[in-house]
């Protein structure tokens, strides 16, 4: 059976060995393509999954595009959820949506998003994309099943990296204790994960032994041969009494020469000449319609464009990033500071740092880059941010200084209760970085972007955060928690290249905030500022204050340079980089002193709105003083695919959109003083 009409039963379309190979080409051809109009993504995993896609998709399960919710259909989990385009074309090829769509893969508001989100493609079963969950979820999905004396089967994809997620072996344990025959596990055995192999990263193996041991049926197959797939998963379905796992052997960007075996296409797209060269190489010359996948995906893009300029608030000029003559920036990311501050300080023989297998992206590999004397104190733990967490405790106690760090969502949030107990009940001195802060991550999506990392972090007793607003700070930052601050410590910064807006002389004080004032415009952005540190400044009289931290400290300059501009307003910009302990003092200064404060952050708002609110709503000296108060940040959503700067506008977290709420709040407070009240300008600038 496969792709059948769930209303007669009828089986519409069945592919034999032969064809299904023919499928699983044409599927990575588009897979070139898909990924190189989006730009980013995963090359070498979709191309290592993809014979397996074609088998279950196109034969094994039973399910009906016209009925994606068919109660009865065969559930696939892809725990492995960056891998998310091979699931796409499986869905494509099986006549769930048109091909030409996944060209809209990683695209703001497109059902394509960087990993898969159930809600919004049908056809999609669970959403994923933090590893080691999917097993779990597919555990669920087959005693539900069991419970409704239902007969479908539930396969769940996973990658031989993801192994090292402790949950696959809680999942494993209930699959064999319940003996879910209904449910099949594919292990994408292609040897390398981000960091290396598997072998070097954290060893799996011998995975056989591993999965026989916990009571389930094992098939050891090539994930390439596609007569070896189809008798592989055709047997796993009839089921025999307990679960099975099928462990495929694979080879990473398997098709593509130039692809094979090498980690660093884990999370590298093609080029249009290297997916020219790979369509070649797959025999596909000609055989993709690429030119019209690109033209749907510029034509999808203009409509992005056009809603979101409709929903940017406008002024007289246009003082977006570099747009105009004056006022330029250079920008970098600030994960890089972290990365400078690891190398400077590594000599330090009490400095050990963790591999989470994401070492380069989020630059903690510097520690040891070109520095072989310090690999002794660099210690790979595989995908395994939780018990990762808790040695990293052990460590501390023993007088180490351990760093780890990850996206912020596996580090901060995944690891929530061992950092409560193993670090912060202790009062250990870890360093635990939070890399990919905010939706400015980009084509990844919501799994991928913190949006909640601080309100975990500082509510946690003994913890101290920061969140630097460049890669200077970012650098300075580190250089202070990591060797001078003793005690649990987490620092925050983003992926995207943002404006560096500080330099070595500006001051940077643990617990204490900057005040920032636009002085004049200037051929640079930076010059056009001058920085003090809050406890040394006067009041000038300013007309409101924007407390920001983190990327949105240089937004908030921006929008004050667009309230000078536009409107004549005088703001103090406050960035609070450190957010625990929080820097209550000067909060509360600029409250009296301007009676207007907006908070900025690239987070669900709160993590800093509320602490500002608290400061000032708890002060005594301020009873009876109006504060008009306003929130820029998140507001109570998930995040989406989309290119980082497209991210910032749809969630309105752009200077224009500060700017835009300054002015309603100047209004409030002009409205009070009885003086007019100025109106943010609709009058289109390009
Ligand atoms: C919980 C979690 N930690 C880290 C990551 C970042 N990450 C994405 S893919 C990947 C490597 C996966 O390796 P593997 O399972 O072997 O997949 P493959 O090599 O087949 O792509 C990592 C660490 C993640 N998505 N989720």
């Amino acid at each position: 059976m496969s792709i059948l009409d769930s209303t007669t039963g009828e089986v519409l379309r069945s592919y034999s060995v032969d064809e299904l190979k023919q499928q699983a080409n044409l599927m990575r051809g588009y897979d070139l393509a898909a990924l190189c109009a989006a730009g980013s993504g995963h090359a070498g995993g979709t191309l290592s999954i993809m014979d397996i896609a074609a088998a279950l998709y196109l034969r094994v399960a039973d399910h009906d595009p016209k009925n994606p919710n068919w109660e009865d259909r065969d559930r696939i989990v892809w725990s492995t959820g960056h891998k998310a385009p091979a699931l796409y074309l499986g869905l494509a090829f099986a006549g769930f949506c048109p091909k030409e769509d996944v060209a809209l893969l990683r695209k703001l508001y497109s059902p394509y998003q960087g990993h898969p989100h159930w809600l919004k493609l049908p056809g999609v079963e669970v959403s994923t994309g933090s590893l080691g969950q999917g097993l779990s979820v597919a555990v669920g999905l087959a005693l539900a099943a069991r419970l409704n004396q239902k007969n479908h089967r539930v396969f769940c994809i996973m990658g031989d990296g993801e192994q090292q997620e402790g949950q696959i072996w809680e999942a494993a344990m209930e699959a064999g204790h319940f003996n879910l025959d209904n449910l099949i596990g594919i292990v994408d055995r292609n040897r390398l994960q981000i960091d290396g192999w598997v072998k070097d990263v954290m060893n799996v193996e011998p995975l056989e032994e591993k999965y026989a041991s916990f009571g389930w049926e094992v098939i050891t197959i090539n994930g390439h041969n596609m007569r070896q797939v189809v008798e592989a998963l055709e047997k796993a379905k009839r089921g025999c009494g307990k679960p099975t796992v099928i462990i495929a052997d694979t080879v990473k960007g398997k098709g593509v020469s130039f692809m094979e075996d090498i980690a660093g296409w884990h999370g590298k797209v093609p080029n249009v000449e290297e997916m020219n060269k790979g369509l070649k190489e797959l025999g596909l010359d000609g055989q993709i319609p690429v030119e019209q996948l690109f033209a749907h995906a510029k034509q999808y893009q203009a409509e992005v464009d056009r809603k979101l300029d409709a929903k940017m608030p406008k002024f007289h000029r246009n003082y977006w990033w570099n747009a105009d003559a004056s006022m330029k920036v250079q920008m970098k990311p600030t994960r890089l500071g972290f990365g400078q501050s690891l190398a400077a300080n590594g000599d330090d023989p009490r400095v050990v740092c963790f591999g989470l297998d994401i070492s380069g992206s989020i630059t903690i590999s510097e520690f040891y880059a070109g520095k072989p004397e310090r690999k002794s104190r660099w210690i790979s733990m595989g995908i395994a941010e939780q018990s990762a967490t808790s040695a990293a405790a052990g460590l501390a106690k023993e007088g180490k200084l351990p760093v780890f760090g990850t996206y912020a969502t596996f580090a901060a949030a995944r690891n929530l209760d061992q950092i409560r107990t193993s670090i912060c009940y202790g009062n250990f001195n870890v360093l635990i970085a939070g890399a990919h802060g905010g939706v400015s991550v980009g084509p990844d999506g919501a799994t991928h972007q913190a949006l909640e990392d601080l309100f975990a972090m500082c509510g946690l007793p003994n913890m101290n955060v920061v969140v630097p607003c460049d890669i200077v700070e970012t650098r300075k930052a580190t250089d202070h928690l990591l060797l001078k601050h003793v005690g649990p410590k987490y620092i925050r910064f983003a992926r995207e290249a943002t404006p560096i807006v500080t330099d070595e002389k500006t001051p940077f004080v643990f617990g204490k905030a900057n005040v920032i004032r636009l002085r004049r415009e200037s051929p640079n952005f930076i010059d056009a500022f001058e920085t003090r540190l809050e406890s040394e400044y006067r009041d000038e009289g300013e007309d409101l204050t924007i407390i920001a931290c983190g990327p949105m400290v240089p937004e908030a300059m921006r929008a004050a340079w667009i309230l000078k501009s536009d409107f004549g307003y005088e703001t103090r910009v406050l960035n609070l980089h450190t957010l625990k302990p929080l820097d209550r003092e000067a909060i509360v200064r600029a409250a009296r002193d301007t009676s207007v404060v907006l908070t900025a952050e690239e987070h669900q708002i709160g993590a800093l709105a509320w602490p500002v609110a608290s400061a000032i709503t708890e002060t005594p000296s301020l009873y009876g003083i109006p504060v008009i108060t306003g929130a820029i940040g998140v507001k109570d959503r998930f995040g989406d695919s989309g290119a980082p700067w497209e991210l910032i506008k749809e969630f309105e977290v752009s200077a224009e959109h500060i700017a835009a709420k300054a002015i309603e709040l100047m209004g409030v407070k002009k409205s009070h003083s009885g003086e007019p009240v100025a109106q943010v300008h609709l009058v289109g600038t390009k």
